[in-house]
Parts: structure tokens; sequence; C-alpha cells
């Protein structure tokens, strides 16, 4: 992770099969085009760039089991766990640029085949642990958590035994094991589950009652009580209010400030324990080309932050 290593693997995982609007697989290339690469770099970093990454649309694939593109999805998450096993095996730290919410089930999976003890932060409006029956939408975007959950292992089975391209998954993270900042739009099914689990949220609410330093700390406190453990930020540009994030599939009122947003990443710097970065959600063609420059704008200065760029 950050505090031993010098090197960081960038890879772009423009998959949008997880929700149905087009656009947010030109995620990744909007948000290098704020000149990530020479900022990452300018921060004393060794860039390793491992390019985009091209997934195949499988023929035949609309629904089964509850989820959209079951098959395409599968084996995308698939290719995306074992690229950045390799990336974090090769270079200690990935940062992923999305793509759809659906690719953190592939970075957690991969990150964890080599970090077994790895914690997540979950930055976003949404909860994203609808299982396929709970989900209202059928878009893998809003279940990717209730796949990596060992938890849920039994209400995930249905679809991973229908369809082959699903066989390598093994679910490898506890529920104690994530907390969430930023929710103010969870479904029914998901608020009874992060019940009955005993995930560790903090909404809206929480943060305009107690702040944001106040949540955060607690966050990092419950699941990585020792600052040991490798951390994985997975961070939902709709988590930032939409005055911000004007350039995003699910936007919901009531967000984060730009400011906020970036605390969060200048906290997460300081643990030196940043180990997998998701940036997702970006989706450039949903507005003007002003209101994908801003989205993206944001997206870069918190990856940035959370790789310890400082003000001064
Ligand atoms: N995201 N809860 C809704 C659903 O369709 O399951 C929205 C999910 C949004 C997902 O923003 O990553
Ligand atoms: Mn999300
Ligand atoms: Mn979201
Ligand atoms: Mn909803």
């Amino acid at each position: 992770h950050l505090a031993e290593k010098d090197n960081i693997g960038i890879v772009g995982l423009p998959l949008n099969k997880g929700q149905p609007r087009e656009g947010v697989n030109a995620g990744p290339s909007i948000i290098r085009g704020q000149g990530l690469i020479n900022s990452v770099e300018a921060l004393g970093y060794h860039v390793k760039d491992y390019g985009d990454m091209k997934f195949s649309s499988l023929e035949f694939d609309t629904i089964g089991s509850g989820v959209k593109n079951p098959r395409t999805i599968g084996k995308a998450m698939g290719e995306i766990s074992t690229m950045v096993r390799g990336v974090v095996e090769g270079d200690g730290v990935c940062v992923a640029l999305g793509g759809d919410h659906s690719i953190a089930l592939g970075t957690i999976h991969g990150h964890m085949q080599v970090n077994n003890n790895a914690c997540v932060l979950w930055i976003d409006a949404h909860a994203d642990l609808n299982t396929p029956k709970t989900s209202p939408s059928g878009n893998f975007h809003g279940m990717p958590l209730s796949f990596i959950l060992r938890e849920l292992e039994g209400d995930v089975k249905q679809l991973k035994d229908a369809y082959e391209e699903w066989a390598w998954l093994k679910p490898c993270l506890s529920a104690k094991d994530i907390a969430y900042i930023g929710l103010r739009d969870v479904d029914a099914g998901e608020q009874y589950l992060m019940k009955k689990l005993g995930i560790k949220y903090f909404c809206m609410y929480e943060i305009d009652k107690y702040g944001i330093s106040y949540c955060l700390n607690q966050a990092l406190k419950a699941v990585n009580p020792q600052m040991d453990r490798p951390i994985h930020l997975s961070y939902d540009i709709d988590s930032l209010d939409p005055v911000y994030a004007v350039s995003t599939g699910t936007p919901v009122m009531g967000g984060l400030t730009f400011r906020e947003g970036c605390f969060i990443a200048e906290e997460i710097a300081a643990t030196n324990m940043l180990s997998v970065l998701d940036m997702v959600e970006v989706n450039p063609e949903l507005t003007d080309i002003a209101g994908g420059e801003l989205t993206a704008n944001c997206a870069s200065k918190i990856i940035l932050s959370c790789l310890g760029s400082r003000i001064v």
C-alpha cells in the first residue's frame, strides 16, 4: 500500500452493462483527459498505465435470474478480478477508472486475492447491496456488494449457478468489513439487509448532524481499528451533490459538497493504507460538455487527493 510503494497502477474499466445508459464507458477517457497521469506522476509516483480493458458483449444476453446482461457482466467481472489482482501484486496500489459501479465486484474480488484482510469504504448515494431478488431495476450496478459478501452467498446462488461466466466468483468479504458514507437513496430490501447484517453506515443525515470528519473517523474505526488493514475505497461520483457531479447516471439531490468529497480522500491518504481506489459512474454523455468536464474534474481531483495531493 501507499506507505511502502512508490508505484501506482492505473487501469480503465469502461463497462456500461450494469446500467441502461450509454456513455459511462467514456468515464476512463474523460478522467484521463483531466491530465490525471501527469498529475499523479507530479506527486512523485511511478505510474504504470495498464490502458483500458476491453469487454465483450455476449449475444442473447438480455435478462436472467433478475439481472440484466448476466453473462456479459459475469465474464467482465472475472476479467477485472484477474487484472486488478495482477496490478495489486505488481504495483501495490491500483486506481481503477469506471465504468459503472458493477466493476467494484471485480476490483474487490481481485484485490482480496492479494490482501485477504482488506476493508471496504463505500462512498455513494446508494448502497449497491441489492440481490437479484430485491433489485427494483435489474441493473447490476445496484448489486455488486451482494455478490462479494459471504453472508449473502445463498441469495446470489441462483444466478451464479445458472451461468458458467460466474464460476470464478468466491464471496470473500464479511459485512463487518464494509462501511458506507453518503447514503441518501437506499431501497427497502437494502435497508433490511444493512440492518440484518449490521453494516456500518453514515447517511447524509449523520453527516449533517455530526460532520464529515467525525463520520469518516468512526467509519474507519469500525472497519480498521488498528489501521493495519489495506483499504479498498470504492468511490461513486454520485456521492457528491448533483451541483458538482452533474453528469452521472443516478444523481440524487442532497449530497456531499466537493470539499467534503475531497476531505474523505485527504483523510484516506493520511492513513497510508490505501490499496485500491475505484472511481466510478462519471458519464460525460448525460449533460453538455461543461457538465461532463466538471464531473470528471471532481473525479480527478478526488483521485489526486486520495494519493496525497495537498492544498499546501
Ligand atoms: N449506483 N438502488 C438502485 C438500483 O437500481 O438498485 C440504484 C442503484 C445505483 C447504483 O449508483 O452505483
Ligand atoms: Mn454506486
Ligand atoms: Mn450511486
Ligand atoms: Mn431508489
